[in-house]
């Protein structure tokens, strides 16, 4: 079984370490905005390693979506590239963990409804699309 590696991240690790130590009774939003936070575990696709990715809880029906956004840098974060490489995750919202396969959304349409749910779920995802001319991936995961 493939080692966790945690994020080099520090606030990232610790709230992902919190989450999972509570079940999600805690570590369950992003700091103080009260907006709930989902952790998305994927492969590395160059370590092999697993990893745990905080992300926004943005729902579409039983869908999750999302956003590689990480604050409007100009690189994507490296867990899309792990997405991309390998689909199959697991997603913890609070204190459920489901097996669900992910797929990039590339249909105009699809992205532009599936963007505006995100925006809704976490305005600032707005301001981080204006911050860079990189296209922020957006992916759907859909329970297996
Ligand atoms: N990030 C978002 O993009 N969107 C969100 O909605 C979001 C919400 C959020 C809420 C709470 C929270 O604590 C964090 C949140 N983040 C959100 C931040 C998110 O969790 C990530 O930290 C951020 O998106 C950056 O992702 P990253 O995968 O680039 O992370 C870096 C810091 C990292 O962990 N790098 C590792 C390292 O050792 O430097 C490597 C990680 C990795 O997956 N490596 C791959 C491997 O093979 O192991 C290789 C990847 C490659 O191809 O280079």
């Amino acid at each position: 079984m493939a080692e966790y590696v945690p994020s080099t991240s520090d606030w990232v690790r610790e709230q992902v370490e919190l989450y999972e130590r509570t079940n999600g009774a805690e570590g369950n939003t992003l700091r103080d905005t009260g907006l709930p936070v989902i952790i998305v575990t994927n492969m590395g696709n160059k370590s092999g390693a697993v990893r745990k990715t905080p992300l926004m809880r943005v729902k579409d029906g039983d869908n999750f979506v999302l956003i590689g956004s990480k604050g409007g840098a100009p690189q994507h974060p490296v867990w899309v590239h792990n997405l991309r490489a390998d689909p199959d995750v697991e997603i913890r919202d609070l204190a459920e963990v489901q097996k669900m396969r992910v797929r990039e959304v590339a249909d105009p349409a699809e992205r532009a409804r599936l963007w505006a749910i995100g925006v809704e779920a976490y305005p600032p995802y707005a301001d981080y699309q204006q911050r860079t001319d990189r296209k922020i991936p957006v992916f759907v995961a859909e329970p297996v």
